[in-house]
């Protein structure tokens, strides 16, 4: 089709150069009337020669022209596809990128999470038992009960008998006072580096998280150590006034005139008498707080007296010493006891 039009063409054009040439042929044959048959010849060769140099410059021109169109268009169409193919691959390359990065993130977590787990990291222990990220005795923080979001510290005890101890009382020096009311022994008071009582509350809260038992580990002035040591102890709420209930003693202080005379007792503070005696006050008398019955054979609550001197006053375990010997040091712990298996 290309074709026809172009020698369409060439042949109009043609056409007026001839006309043109004829012109000037009539003036030639005027002049020179017998060479006419050879110029006729020379023009038609001329004529040829020109139609075929136009065919060719066209079909030249019109090569290089679909050449240049063609390159253009494959360039165009190699740029579009490979525009194309960048883009696809860029998009795969991202989603793989994603893909790796979401599944590595998962396997860190995963893995950091385990790695916490193990080392008791990210939970939250309710005593010092279910610290797992044990450091040695010291300071921890414990979140049972009404204390799940905030926590509050202890001191756990991981040397003394395996261990594990959550530690609610201690007399070394006498630095605290001990002869408080009611709401502070409630509350908790004190140093738990030092000298302190933890807090009817939180015992409370402790002891009712499971099975526990206690211990307790006494000094005297010669550097004699005793304990004892009851497989059950619970303290109950506010309700009960918190009621000490203890059993299944142990140990070398001695039970009888020690801690199994306060079985059953209600907490007594110098502001609050729940005694069994309506005409005494055992704690004034005392000058302490515990859980007080007919008064009470063991008072660590007692005034820290320096030297061994002996009153009922003072830190006394009565079957230990047979006397009213007033303690160097007194240390009360709580355990959770875990049935076997
Ligand atoms: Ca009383």
């Amino acid at each position: 089709m290309f074709q026809i039009i172009i020698y369409g063409f060439a042949l109009f054009c043609l056409t007026s150069v001839t006309t043109l040439d004829t012109d000037s042929d009539v003036e030639v044959r005027l002049l020179d009337n017998q060479n006419a048959p050879l110029m006729a010849t020379f023009d038609m060769s001329k004529a040829n020669d020109r139609l075929k140099q136009f065919v060719s410059d066209a079909i030249e021109t019109k090569m290089i022209d679909i050449e240049n169109k063609l390159k253009q268009f494959v360039s165009d169409a190699i740029e579009t596809k490979m525009t194309d193919i960048e883009k696809k691959l860029k998009q795969q390359t991202d989603n793989i990128e994603r893909n790796l990065t979401f599944h590595f993130t998962k396997y860190l977590h995963g893995t950091a999470d385990k790695m916490n787990k193990e080392k008791g990291i990210g939970i939250r222990p309710r005593d010092c038992g279910e610290i797992n990220l044990n450091k040695g005795n010291g300071i921890y923080t414990i979140f049972p009960n009404s204390f799940k979001s905030s926590g509050y510290t202890v001191f756990c005890d991981f040397e003394t008998d395996n261990g594990n101890w959550t530690v609610f009382q201690r007399r070394i020096n006498g630095s605290t006072d001990f002869f408080r009311g009611w709401e502070e022994y409630e509350n908790g008071f004190g140093n738990v580096e030092a000298e302190f009582w933890l807090g009817n509350k939180k015992i409370n809260e402790l002891t009712s998280n499971g099975l526990y038992e206690l211990r307790v580990d006494l000094t005297d002035f010669k550097g004699n150590g005793g304990y004892a040591k009851y497989s059950k102890f619970s303290v109950g709420n506010a309700s009960t006034q918190y009621k000490l209930e203890v059993g299944g003693y142990s140990g070398n202080l001695g039970n009888v005139y020690g801690l199994q005379h306060n079985i059953g007792g209600k907490f007594s503070t110098k502001d609050r008498d729940n005694d069994l005696f309506p005409q005494r006050d055992c704690a004034n008398g005392y000058t302490g707080a515990w859980w007080y019955k007919t008064c009470t054979y063991v008072n660590l609550n007692g005034q820290y007296i320096q030297g061994g001197q002996l009153t009922l006053k003072g830190i006394t375990w009565y079957a230990w010493k047979s006397s009213w010997y007033s303690m160097k040091s007194s240390v009360m712990m709580l355990r959770k006891v875990y049935p076997p298996g």
